[in-house]
């Protein structure tokens, strides 16, 4: 970068009409940045577009007076399905302002402690599952498993309803049909003019009406309406459930203007929530496991972590209070979606004609789509920013660097609603796991990543082992040796 301004048709262009999109668009996004440097125009069937992935570039796109949030092409497939929804809502959408008031409160920190209970009950499903692998040695697939407890989590704690993942062989249908929504909506990205594509889109619509009529059930299981209320697990009424999700979008008013949400809004919320609240914390987790199982000195210092609050107890339970206790935990998280973001790219659109980097000319409503995976391997993430390293996310570490060289809930205004949300849950069953069970890498498991508009570990398993206290007392003994050991 020579700093002067340039054409915008300066920017290199990559053009994919004649290779298509593969299997996996982002990963390929990621390795045209390793190419052509951190910002490229892609064209692919007459549309283009343009990612960004430097700290200088995405600085200057986290300015929320120059630029908002954008609904680029693949958040428009999204909206096919989650309509006008938090995620998918235009940020002129009254509705999106309306919802956002509405639901903040459910979401700030205190929040938490009301969903503390419910995180709690389905963390214990894992280990009770767990616990029959760890006694009969077959593998568990870590990403279907984290699916199952994150889909029950925010159900239950969002909505009081309970889908009982763990006691089906196979992922609750709703998982299914809205993985093939999300698929539907990365595939359709590369689909070339002229195709015929009615069976896809006839599948997706089946799958899309799917998804409406459990929302309906669950909103029916509260309100007491038609649908099979009656005798479904886990059904709250009214009153008692008055502060989670579904009673703040039934029951709370504006405080503008003293509306409430209308029932087609409630319903895209129900599935913006169910989606967003639980494909990408359990991609956040698998890769945390993974990362872990590759890591065994960072292992030992998440299994002491947990070791310090819960001892040898062979049932420990962990409180609010606990998981800020958590801080090392934490950082194998912040880590792991600093390697991989599981929702995986932004896009920020210009509010009036600028120059990016004071040399490429953006017109006004234009988008820039931030690949978030490649920001986090900028250079000042160091010189081996592959290399998965927890103590990045110490505090002083934090502090020395830009607010804007980490991305993973995106930006501003627009930003996840649900980060703290994601990261209580996840803290506390990181820590429980690591508590209670060895993890052991029977199948020297490499690092493959499935994309389904989010990221996850493909087809990783590990098998595991009840931790004893003789385990718990050789770590102790382990770690009280190295120099900085707290014997
Ligand atoms: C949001 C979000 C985002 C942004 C996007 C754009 O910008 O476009 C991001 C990046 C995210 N998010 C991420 C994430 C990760 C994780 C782990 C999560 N996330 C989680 C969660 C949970 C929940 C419940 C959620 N999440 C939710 C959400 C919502 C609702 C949203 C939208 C917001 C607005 O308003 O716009 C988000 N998220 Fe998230």
């Amino acid at each position: 970068a020579d700093g002067a301004v340039r054409p915008y048709e300066e920017v290199p262009v990559v053009d994919l009409s004649a290779t298509g999109l593969t299997s996996t668009p982002l990963q390929q996004a990621m390795d045209l940045v390793r190419e052509h440097g951190p910002i490229y125009r892609r064209r692919l069937h007459g549309h283009e577009a343009t990612f960004v992935s430097s700290l200088e570039l995405v600085t200057e796109l986290a300015d929320e007076e120059r630029f908002a949030k954008g609904i680029a092409v693949a958040l428009e497939n999204v909206r096919e399905f989650a309509g006008d929804g938090l995620f998918t809502a235009y940020n002129d959408e009254p509705n999106w302002a309306k919802a956002h008031d509405i639901l903040m409160p459910a979401f700030a920190l205190g929040s938490m402690r009301t969903y503390h209970p419910a995180m709690l009950k389905v963390a214990r499903r894992v280990l009770g599952s767990w616990d029959r692998r760890a006694a009969d040695g077959t593998p568990v697939d870590v990403a279907d498993d984290m699916t199952r407890m994150t889909l029950d989590t925010i159900g239950l704690s969002g909505f009081g309803f309970d889908f009982e993942s763990f006691s089906r062989d196979t992922p609750h249908p709703f998982v299914e049909a809205m993985v093939r929504c999300l698929e539907w909506s990365m595939t359709r990205l590369g689909r070339e003019p002229g195709g015929d594509y009615t069976e896809q889109d006839a599948a997706f619509r089946a799958d899309a009406d799917y998804l409406a009529s459990v929302v309906d059930e669950v909103i029916a299981t509260r309100t007491g309406g038609s649908g099979d209320a009656a005798g479904t697990p886990g059904a709250r009424d009214a009153s008692e459930a008055a502060d989670d999700l579904l009673g703040l979008m039934l029951g709370a008013t504006h405080p503008a203007d003293g509306t409430t949400l209308d029932l087609a809004n409630i319903r895209n919320q129900v599935i913006t929530f169910l989606i967003a609240g639980h494909e990408t914390t359990s991609g956040a987790l698998s890769f945390a496991l993974h990362h872990l199982l590759k890591d065994p000195a960072a292992l030992r210092l998440a299994q002491r972590e947990a070791d310090e609050l819960w001892g040898d107890a062979a049932d420990p339970d962990p409180s609010f209070e606990d998981i800020g206790r958590l801080p090392f935990t934490r950082q194998v998280l912040n880590e792991a979606l600093r390697l991989w973001p599981t929702a995986a790219a932004f896009s920020r659109q210009a509010r009036e004609d600028t120059l990016l980097g004071g040399r490429y000319p953006v017109k006004a409503g234009q988008l820039v789509t931030v690949l978030t995976p490649m920001l986090h391997r900028d250079p000042v993430w160091g010189d081996n920013p592959e290399l998965f390293d927890p103590t990045r996310f110490a505090p002083e570490a934090e502090a020395a660097r830009s607010p804007h060289a980490y991305k993973p809930f995106g930006t501003g205004e627009r930003a996840c609603i649900g980060r703290q949300f994601a990261l209580h849950e996840a803290t506390m069953l990181l820590a429980m796991l690591v508590h209670r069970y060895r993890l052991i890498d029977h199948a020297d498991y490499r690092l493959r990543i499935k994309e389904t508009l989010t990221l996850k570990p493909d087809g990783f398993t590990m098998t595991l082992r009840r931790r004893t206290p003789a385990d718990r007392a050789a770590l102790r003994a382990a770690l009280a040796v190295l120099p900085g050991g707290t014997a």
